[in-house]
């Protein structure tokens, strides 16, 4: 099974523009807890690192480029993400990194619950053996 989910967002699209919605249990399969984004990052940076216990996410670039590296302990596979209508689904206890951020990168991500340190896993060896114990 690919460790790389992607869904695909209509777009609205007019003579003016294009739009893209996303909705809660229509195009969204969880419930919408939080947005936060991610912008600005500098040259050369990463971040992630780490799996979540219990959230599940969905990250998309609306703006610029960024390489997401997705790892279930077994595997990794990696995508680049550069468009406002592909979401990229960050599953429970799915190790991510992201790299290459380009300067006018704009990331959000959905949610499905509330900031919560805890339900993180930041060290890859706990990852590792949560993992196996399941
Ligand atoms: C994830 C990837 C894709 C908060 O206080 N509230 C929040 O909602 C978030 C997301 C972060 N923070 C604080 C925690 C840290 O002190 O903001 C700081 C930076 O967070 P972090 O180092 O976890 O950022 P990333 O980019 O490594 O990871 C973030 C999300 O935290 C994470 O859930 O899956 O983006």
């Amino acid at each position: 099974m690919s460790l790389i989910n992607l869904i695909d967002f209509n777009i609205l699209g007019d003579e003016r523009g294009s739009l893209v919605s996303l909705e809660q249990y229509q195009n969204i399969p969880f419930d919408i807890k939080r947005i936060y984004y991610i912008f600005g990052t500098k040259d050369g940076v990463a971040r992630g690192f780490h799996a979540h216990k219990e959230l599940k996410q969905i990250a998309i670039c609306i703006q610029g480029e960024c390489r997401f590296i997705m790892d279930n302990g077994k595997q990794k596979e990696e995508i680049i993400l550069n468009k406002p209508n592909k979401g990229l689904f960050i599953d429970v206890m799915q190790w991510h990194e992201m790299y290459d951020f380009s300067h006018d990168c704009v990331l959000i991500v959905l949610a499905s619950d509330h900031y919560d340190e805890q339900d993180y896993i930041r060290n890859y060896d706990d990852f590792l053996a949560i993992g196996l114990n399941k």
